[in-house]
């Protein structure tokens, strides 16, 4: 399993506001290279399968209408430490305390409405990666 790579996804919010090209921007600057990546849009169905493993948090119902309300851009990108980097890139979950000149800090609107989402670990990477790309479709 490759550990240089992890996942993203520009929220509903962040592609809403027309900050996809900055955000990737600052990706691409932060060193992290496009493997894939493409704008799509999720049924409350399939946000619900990605985000299963938080079915029993209060916020479940919520996130899965959220991340269903608007276009969405996932990419797999490539670096050495990619997830750990990754989410230093973006910041806390909760962009009010999200340090300073992060992605979130920039861009997130709200805890929910938090601009992109990063993989926690190499296998979760893997998972996420695979739900929106097939092998054909990575550089
Ligand atoms: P993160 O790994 O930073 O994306 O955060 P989590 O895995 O803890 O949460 C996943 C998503 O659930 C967040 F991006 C937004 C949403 N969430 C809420 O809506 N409310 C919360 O209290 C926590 C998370």
């Amino acid at each position: 399993m490759a550990t240089n790579r992890t996942f993203t996804m520009l929220k509903p919010d962040a592609v809403g506001a027309g900050n996809t090209g900055a955000i990737t921007k600052m990706i691409e600057e932060a060193g992290f290279r496009i493997i894939a990546m493409k704008k799509t849009k999720l049924s409350e169905e399939l946000a619900g399968r990605f985000y299963e493993v938080h079915k029993e948090r209060p916020f479940y119902g919520e996130l899965c209408k959220y991340m269903s309300s608007g276009a969405i851009v996932p990419m797999i990108l490539e670096k050495e430490n990619a997830v750990e980097d990754f989410r230093k890139l973006i910041g806390a979950t909760d962009p009010k305390k999200a340090a300073p000149g992060t992605v979130r800090a920039l861009f997130a609107k709200s805890i929910d409405a938090n601009a992109i989402h990063g993989s926690d670990s190499d296998t979760n990477a893997e998972i996420e990666g695979s739900f929106f790309f097939s092998q054909f479709e990575r550089f």
